[in-house]
């Protein structure tokens, strides 16, 4: 095992981190899926050799991408979260008590797996109202029934199984899966990664061609590429700025005693953006 490990996201240009031990490493079907013990950031997750989470700095990306829909709409009930196999985005989620049914799709069984053996904090697998199913998330929402309140794309990155994730007619096959005042989250990179603007000019394209009203908003994640990281909002009826969703998120004092990251202020000023941020999706 080498010492380091290293994700480079241009030429020789990328991130470092110690490493003590393999935790777990298996080759499936779809990917190559490993959990570390690191010496600064507790566990960590990579999936083909790029950061999918560690045990230090992933509630950023779990508070983030949940929360931000989940107190936009009133009382979500139904929610569907593609990929997140992790189990941190269906936490989050499961803290509403508006909540009835969760169904979280992962393709990949041993990212459950290598969750609850090396990252047993991550996961609230045992939670009644949590459904896992293994199965790819595309045919998943073209077979949807009933409609879902929130769902939550919580994939990889944009290339192999989760490519589907960023393409036009995958957002529109969650937008007929929601109900009519459904909101979407769903993750879309580094704005300071070049290679990643294809793929985020694609999806942003298609949540304002699809959706009533599309944003992008930040947060900052050490371990991901360049330590900022897009998430994409989209929504039929609700407007994630509007004084309603400030007065939702007072109310739940009981689920922001929890957080490390999310508040009433961040929730606002995640969607403020850079120039050179929305010149991208621009
Ligand atoms: N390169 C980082 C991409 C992050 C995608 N999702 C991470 C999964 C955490 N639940």
């Amino acid at each position: 095992m080498p010492l380091q490990y290293n994700e480079y996201y241009n030429e020789k240009t990328g991130l470092t981190i110690g490493l003590k031990k393999l935790l777990y490493s298996k080759q499936t079907d779809y990917q190559l899926v490993e959990v570390y013990e690191t010496d600064t950031w507790g566990n960590l997750m990579t999936i083909d050799g790029m950061v999918m989470l560690s045990e230090r700095d992933e509630f950023v990306y779990h508070e983030m991408l949940s929360h931000v829909a989940m107190f936009t709409h009133p009382e979500p009930k139904r929610v569907l979260i593609i990929g997140g196999g992790d189990g941190g985005t269906a936490r989050e989620v499961l803290k509403h008590p508006s909540v009835e049914w969760v169904d979280m799709v992962e393709i990949d069984e041993a990212v459950v797996e290598a969750s609850q053996l090396h990252m047993p904090d991550v996961g609230d697998f045992e939670n009644k109202k949590l459904n896992v199913l293994f199965e790819d998330g595309i045919n998943f929402v073209k077979n949807v029934q009933n409609p879902y309140d929130v769902i939550i794309i919580d994939g990889s990155d944009p290339v192999g199984p989760a490519e589907g994730l960023f393409e036009k007619d995958f957002y529109q096959l969650c937008f007929d899966a929601l109900g009519d005042d459904g909101v979407l989250t769903t993750q879309t990179e580094s704005p300071w990664v070049e290679s990643y603007h294809p793929s985020m000019k694609k999806v942003f394209g298609a949540l304002e061609d699809i959706f009533e009203i599309s944003k992008m908003y930040l947060s900052f994640i050490p371990l991901y590429p360049a330590g900022m990281w897009s998430m994409g909002f989209a929504s039929k009826k609700y407007d994630p700025l509007s004084s309603d969703v400030n007065e939702r998120i007072d109310a739940h004092k009981d689920i922001l005693n929890t957080l490390k990251y999310y508040n009433k202020d961040i929730h606002t000023g995640s969607f403020a953006l850079p120039n050179f941020v929305s010149e991208i999706i621009r």
